[in-house]
C-alpha cells in the first residue's frame, strides 16, 4: 500500500482541468492506497484573497472533492491550515532551496511576468508544497501536467537533505493522467484552463447552470479547416474538444474521429454540450447536499486529526535531523 498526497487550492470553483487533471485520480487511487487529499489555503494566501470569499471557498472546494467521490472514510480530508507541520516543515525547507531553482520555476515566472514586485510567497510557494508532500511520506503524488516542475523540486529538496543528514525523506513520484493531463482553456487552446482567468468562457466550472456549459463550449475556438482529427500542433481547439469528449466517456479518440467524419465542429460541440452536463448532473446535486450538511466539518476536522498524528511523528524526525530544540 502506497502513501498518497494530493492538495488543491481554494481559489475559486473546480474547472474540468482540475478535475480530470487530478480529481479522477484521487478518487481512483483511494482503493488502494492510504490517501491524503488536502485543501491548500495556505497556496491560496501567495496572492492576495477576500478572507471571507477564502473561507467560503475551501468547504465549497471540500465539498467537491466528496461530490467527485473522495470519500472520507477511505481518504483523509483535510485543511492546510490545521495541520502546522507544513509551514514549519515549509521554513526548515526554504533553508535548503537555493534562489535560483525558484526563480526557475515557470509558474513563478508566469505569476511574477510583468510586475515590478510580487510576494515572496510566491516564490517559495514550490517550497511548500515540497513541504506538504515530504511531511506525510507520501509515496506518489497525482497531479495536472502543470505541477512537473514542483514535483521535480521536491524530490530534488529530498534527495539533498538525505544526501547530507541521511535518510530523512521519502522520495516521491508524481503520478500524472495521460487523458485529460493538460486540459486547454476553451478560449484560448494554447494556454490551460485555468481558476483565475478573467473570462469565465474560457473554463468550465464542475457547478456551472447546463446554459453557461453550451455557451463557452459553442463559443469555444477552434480552426478554419472544418475536419475533426486530434492534432494538437496544427488544430489546439478541437484537439482539446476531443480529449475532453475522450476523458468524461472513455471512448477513445480514434473512435470519436470516426464517429465525427464528415461532420462540422458544431455537431462535435453540440454534443460535447450534452457529455458534459450529462457528467456534472450527479456531482452537482451531491455537491449541494454535502455542502449544506453538518457532516463536512466533522469529517474535515477528523482528517485534520489524522493528519497531525503523522505529521507530528515526521516532525520530531525532522527536528533531530537538523539539531533543532532540545
Ligand atoms: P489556477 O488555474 O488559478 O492557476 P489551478 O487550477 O491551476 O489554479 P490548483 O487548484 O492548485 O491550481 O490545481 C489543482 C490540480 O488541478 C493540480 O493537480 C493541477 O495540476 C490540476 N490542474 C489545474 N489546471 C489544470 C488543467 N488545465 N488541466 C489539467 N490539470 C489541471
Ligand atoms: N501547487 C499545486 C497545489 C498543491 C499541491 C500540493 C499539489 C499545493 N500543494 C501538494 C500536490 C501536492 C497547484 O497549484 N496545482
Amino acid at each position: 500500500m502506497s502513501r498518497v498526497f494530493s492538495g488543491v487550492q481554494p481559489t475559486g470553483n473546480i474547472h474540468l482541468g482540475n478535475y480530470l487533471g487530478a480529481l479522477k485520480q484521487f478518487v481512483e487511487l483511494q482503493e488502494e492506497n492510504e490517501c491524503l487529499y488536502c485543501i491548500v489555503d495556505e497556496h491560496a494566501i501567495t496572492v492576495p484573497q477576500d478572507p471571507k470569499e477564502l473561507k467560503k471557498h475551501i468547504l465549497d472546494v471540500a465539498a467537491l472533492y466528496m461530490a467527485v467521490g473522495v470519500d472520507p472514510k477511505k481518504s483523509i480530508v483535510f485543511v492546510q491550515s490545521q495541520v502546522s507541520g507544513h509551514a514549519e516543515l515549509g521554513w526548515v525547507l526554504n533553508c535548503c532551496a537555493n534562489t535560483g531553482e525558484l526563480f526557475r520555476m515557470t509558474q513563478f515566472k508566469a505569476k511574477s511576468a510583468g510586475k515590478e514586485s510580487v510576494g515572496a510567497g510566491l516564490l517559495t510557494y514550490p517550497v511548500l508544497m515540497a513541504a506538504d508532500i515530504l511531511l506525510y511520506d507520501t509515496d506518489i503524488v497525482p497531479v495536472g501536467n502543470d505541477q512537473k516542475q514542483h514535483i521535480e523540486l521536491t524530490r530534488d529538496l529530498a534527495i539533498r537533505v538525505n544526501n547530507k543528514y541521511g535518510k530523512t525523506f521519502v522520495v516521491p513520484d508524481g503520478r500524472f493522467l495521460k487523458a485529460g493531463a493538460r486540459v486547454m482553456a476553451l478560449d484560448d487552446p494554447t494556454s490551460k484552463m485555468s481558476k483565475s482567468a478573467v473570462n469565465e468562457h474560457s473554463r468550465i466550472s464542475l457547478l456551472d447552470e447546463p446554459s453557461k456549459i453550451k455557451k463557452s463550449i459553442m463559443k469555444s475556438t477552434t480552426d478554419s479547416e472544418g475536419v475533426i482529427r486530434f492534432d494538437i500542433e496544427n488544430k489546439p481547439g478541437v484537439s482539446n474538444l476531443l480529449s475532453i469528449y475522450s476523458a468524461l466517456t472513455g471512448k477513445t479518440i480514434e473512435a470519436l474521429e470516426k464517429d465525427y467524419e464528415g461532420h462540422g465542429y458544431g455537431d462535435l460541440k453540440k454534443d460535447l454540450v450534452e457529455v458534459v452536463v450529462e457528467s456534472l448532473a450527479p456531482i452537482q446535486e451531491k455537491y449541494k447536499e454535502i455542502r449544506e450538511s453538518k457532516e463536512l466539518i466533522d469529517a474535515l476536522n477528523d482528517g485534520a486529526n489524522r493528519a497531525e498524528a503523522i505529521a507530528q511523528k515526521t516532525m520530531k524526525r525532522v527536528r533531530d535531523t537538523f539539531g533543532l530544540g532540545l
